[in-house]
Formats: structure tokens, sequence, C-alpha cells
């Protein structure tokens, strides 16, 4: 097999690039020390979470000069993401850090006032002045996971002889990928984009995609040809499957109504829907923007490195290209033998076995109650905090567990209350939403929007919104719920719970500015596909990714 190199220089999961890397042909050999980077013919920068952070570990280590001498020599060079964002000079998210400074500019935040970010989803990476640059299809999407981007400006880094393209997130115009002579660069995940993402890997690896640029160097840029095809961030449709082990001992798909998992006949065996990593695969060609696992039931007896939910990611990562979240248990634990073992060591395995994000439950509810009860302090030993810090935000979603709470009146209580059209069994009209821990058994003395603000100040990249009243209902989503979150804070938020049909992804997202929507029930029972999902979207005129086989 050929090989490529990869720099191994930061914590990050490059589990999926290397799953990617060899499902096209290809075998990686690490790169481990600045002196390796020569024995490099073709390398990859990959990168993840924060622009400071990662520079800072390349320049302390010793490897920006063999990066530049690298590039230099013209052999292959492709950075994604953050290694796409080194080779500008520097970023606003560490001032004082320099990039790699192969092309001129500075990366800004994207402006949250009226949109999500970070901006997480599949959106456009369009080249008018080469629309196939390495692999790359205009009518593609791709995955973007970023809160900095390098503002496009038409014609600057054309006339320096770059090819450029581009996305639109919010108005903003941003550099999704470059290309120039030996060097390739993308601010989305080439190996969390499906097969339009594997295409660019083997463009580069094959040599197929330098080649097709030196044959048809990019031209001058005119007119409008810089905002054609922009659609804009796709609706993103996610499979959730709930994981635990059955009354058999065997590894099961399962899906509760209001949480119960158990038959309602008289045995209350646990409901079996299938196994989880043919489901996830059936899902991702089906269609599904991202597959989230959820471990329900923490495998309480078992050695924290033997979690068959680890060996569930390895195998669903090997044929699943598109971003993986798991969530369940992460939280500091002790082990079987009794050694401690940190929230961010057990992230730390979910990521080396092929997630891309973790998600968090109880642990963040009794998080943001000592947040609060220490004055919004936020002392850094949080598990968020501390795998935030060490992935980035984008890898922290917190996964709430709401209950509607009526009451006559909203002075009725200290909580963030809605007017709720669907009155409680008193008549009551007005609703607050308390978190609950332990997969709903324990109610708390908190609400989402207390829990919401409190975990994105810990540096949670997302929201995955439950709702237990919704939950296994197939009456749609919990729209109240979802616009007081969605007012609440500015990273993006996944409405769950409720859906029953393609219709109410429609209605979710229609009525509310959620900026993604799960579906578990109606997947596993078969009621209806992914595909169905989207076509009803894009049938009501909402963008969406469509699969490419
Ligand atoms: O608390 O960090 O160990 O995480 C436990 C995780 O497991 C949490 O994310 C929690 O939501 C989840 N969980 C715990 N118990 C259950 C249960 O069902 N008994 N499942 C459970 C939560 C809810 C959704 C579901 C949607 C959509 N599952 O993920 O997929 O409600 O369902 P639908 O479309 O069929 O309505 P920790």
């Amino acid at each position: 097999m050929p090989t490529v190199h990869l720099l191994d220089y930061v914590a990050g999961n490059v589990r999926s690039l290397v799953n990617a890397i060899e499902r096209v042909g290809y075998s990686v050999e690490w790169v481990r020390t600045p002196e390796e980077v020569a024995n490099a013919d073709k390398l990859i920068l990959p990168g993840v979470g924060h622009f400071g952070h990662c520079l800072s570990q390349l320049a302390s280590a010793g490897y920006m000069a063999p990066i530049r001498a690298h590039i230099e020599s013209g052999k292959p060079f492709m950075g994604i993401c953050v290694g796409l964002q080194a080779l500008f000079e520097g970023s606003a998210e560490d001032p004082n850090c320099p990039g790699l400074g192969v092309l001129p500019g500075k990366l800004d935040r994207f402006d949250d006032t009226s949109k999500s970010v970070p901006h997480i989803g599949w959106n456009d990476a369009s080249c008018p002045t080469n629309p196939s640059l390495f692999g790359l299809n205009p009518d593609s999407k791709y995955y973007y996971v970023h809160s900095y981007k390098m503002p496009y400006t038409k014609g600057e880094l054309e006339s320096k002889g770059w090819a450029v393209a581009t996305g639109v997130y919010g108005g903003e115009t941003f550099v999704g990928a470059i290309a120039k002579g030996n060097v390739m660069a993308t601010q989305f995940h080439p190996e969390k984009s499906g097969v339009a993402g594997l295409r660019v890997l083997r463009a580069f690896l094959d040599g197929s995609g330098a080649a097709a640029l030196a044959s048809n160097p990019p031209q001058e840029i005119t007119g409008d040809d810089a905002l054609v095809g922009k659609e804009g961030l796709t609706r993103r449709v996610i499979a959730c499957l709930d994981v635990r082990t059955n009354d058999q001992g065997d590894l099961v798909v399962t899906k509760g109504d209001q949480y119960d998992v158990r038959e309602k006949s008289d045995d209350r065996n646990v409901r079996n829907l299938g196994k989880p990593v043919e489901m996830a695969r059936k899902y991702y060609e089906q269609g599904a923007d991202e597959v989230t696992f959820l471990n329900i039931t923490s495998f309480r007896d078992c050695p924290v490195a033997d979690l068959p939910m680890l060996e569930i990611l390895r195998l669903t990562s090997k044929t699943v290209f598109v971003p993986l979240t798991v969530g369940g248990g992460i939280r500091d634990t002790v082990d079987t033998d009794g050694t401690k073992v940190s929230a961010l060591e057990i992230a730390t395995m979910y990521f080396q076995s092929g997630a891309d994000k973790v998600s968090i439950g109880s642990d963040a509810v009794i998080a943001a109650e000592e947040y609060y009860a220490s004055g919004k302090t936020l002392f850094g030993n949080t598990a968020i905090e501390q795998i935030s810090k060490a992935y980035g935000n984008q890898a922290v979603v917190v996964s709430v567990d709401p209950k509607r709470v009526y009451v006559p009146k909203p002075d009725a209580t200290r909580h963030h209350t809605v007017k709720t059209s669907y009155p409680g069994p008193k008549g009551e009209e007005y609703c607050w939403y308390a978190c609950t821990i332990k997969g709903g058994r324990e109610t708390r003395d908190l609400d989402v929007v207390e829990l919401t603000q409190a975990v994105e100040a810990m540096g949670c990249g997302e929201i995955l919104l439950n709702c237990i009243d919704k939950d296994g209902t197939n009456s749609g989503f919990d729209l109240e719920l979802i616009r007081q979150v969605k007012a609440a804070v500015r990273i993006p938020v996944i409405a769950s719970s409720g859906a029953g049909n393609p219709g109410h992804f429609e209605e979710v997202f229609r009525e509310t500015t959620t900026d993604a929507a799960l579906g578990a029930g109606m997947f596993h029972r078969g009621e209806y596909t992914v595909q169905q999902v989207k076509e009803e979207l894009k049938a009501r005129g909402l963008v969406v990714r469509q699969f490419e086989g």
C-alpha cells in the first residue's frame, strides 16, 4: 500500500482521518519528531480545536521550519481544518500566536449576533475558477466545524495564483479550500464528508488533483463568479441510537417511550431494535448527516478500557464517514480495579476509537449546579472544560433530558417559564423545563436555560436537546422548548424527541431556528428512512445534503 505521512503533534481525533486514508487505499506513517518530516513525500497536517493550542504545540516542538521546508521543496502537502488555518499569518483566536505565513491574511471569528457559532454542519466548497478542484463538486456538501474563518475577499488570493473554494454562512463568505502547486488545504473535514470528502482525499493522495490544477491554473476572477452556487448551511438530520445490554447480555439498539425502554407486555423485556454497527451503517447510507450513539446504561460492571462502546465506534468509523457522537457515562469514575479514571481519559478513549464528539448528560447538570453555587466561577476542573480545552469546544456536546413542570403563572416559580399552548393537568398555562439526571430518574432544581447557559460558559460546543415528555411519542418536537433554549444560547442546538414522520422535521426547521434535528424510533422501527426525511425537506424548499454513493 502506498503511504502518506501524518503529523502527530496535538491531541485530536485523527482516527477518522486514518480510516478515511485507508479507505482510499493508502497507509499512514506517523511523523513524531521534526526530523521525521524530511522522510515524508506526501505530508498531511491535521488539526482540530484551538488555533493557538495547535500552533504553539507545533512551534514548541520545532515543527514550523521543517513544515515550511517541506512546502517549499514542492512535495505534496495537505492541511485540514486548523491545518488550513495554520497556513495563514495568524488568527484572532490567539493573536499572539503566529501561523506559518505561507499565505497572507488573518482569520477572524464568525459573527454570532444572528447565527450559531461554531459553524457546524454541511456546506459548500465552491470554486468558480476550478469547479472540480481536487475532486470538489459544486453540488456536493462538506462537513465543517469551526468558529474562526478566513474571510474571502474576491480575487485577492486568486491574484497570487491560488484557487479558492468558498462557502457562505449567515451572509459571511469564507475560505473552504485552497490550492496552489503542491499545496492543498481544506477548512472542512474530508474524512467526515462522506464520499464527497473521500474524493478530495484521493485526488490529493494520487496526485490527480495537483496534475489537473497544473494543467488548468486559476484564471483571474471576474464579475459575480465567486457568488455562483452558494446554498449555505444545509439542514442537518441526525440518527440517534440508544444502546444498552439487554437481559440476555446482548448489546442492542433500544428505544423507549418517555425513557422507558421495556416492552409493555408482561415480560417487560428491553426492546431490541437491532445491532448498533449495522444500523449506523444503514443510516449513513440513507444520508444521515451524523450518527449519535448514547450508551444509556453506562455498562456499569465493565472495566473502562473494555467498554463495548469503544468497539462499536472502532467498527462503525471504518465504514461511516460522517461525524460520530458518543454519550453516556462520561464523567470521572473509578474503574473496576479501583483506579481513578477522569472524564477526559474516558473521552480520549472514545476519540481514539473514532468518535468526533462526546456527549455529556448527568455530569453537566451537576457541574452547572456547582457553577451557580460558586457565583458563576469557572475553576477549569469540570469534564466540559477539560475536554473542550484538549479537543476543542466543537468536540463537547451536552445532552439535556428535560421534563415539563407546569405552573399557573410565571411568578409561581423562580425558573424560566414559557407560556404553553398545551396546558397542564390542572389547566396551568405556563411551564418550565426541569433538568434531570440518570436517564430521567432524578429531577433537579435547575432549568434548561440555566443549564445551557452554564455549559456554554464552560466551553460546550453544541446542545443535544431531548425532551422526556415527547420522547417516543411520535407527536412532533417540543417547539416551545426548542425556542426557549435557542433564545438562551449562541451555540448550535440539536432538536430531539418526538419525531414521528418527515413532516415533523420540516415543522421544526420552519417553526424554530434549530440547527439540526434528530430522530430515533421512527427510523429504527422502519417507518421512515432518513432519505425520506431529506426528500420531504427538499420538496418544501429547505437545503439538504443528498447522499452520494
Ligand atoms: O448521563 O452522561 O451518562 O448520559 C446518558 C445519556 O443517555 C444521556 O444523553 C441521556 O439522554 C441518555 N439516556 C439515558 N436514559 C435514556 C433512556 O431512554 N432510558 N436516552 C436515555 C435518551 C433520548 C434521545 C432519543 C430521542 C429521540 N434517549 O436520545 O433518541 O428522544 O427519540 P424519538 O425520535 O424516538 O422520540 P450520562
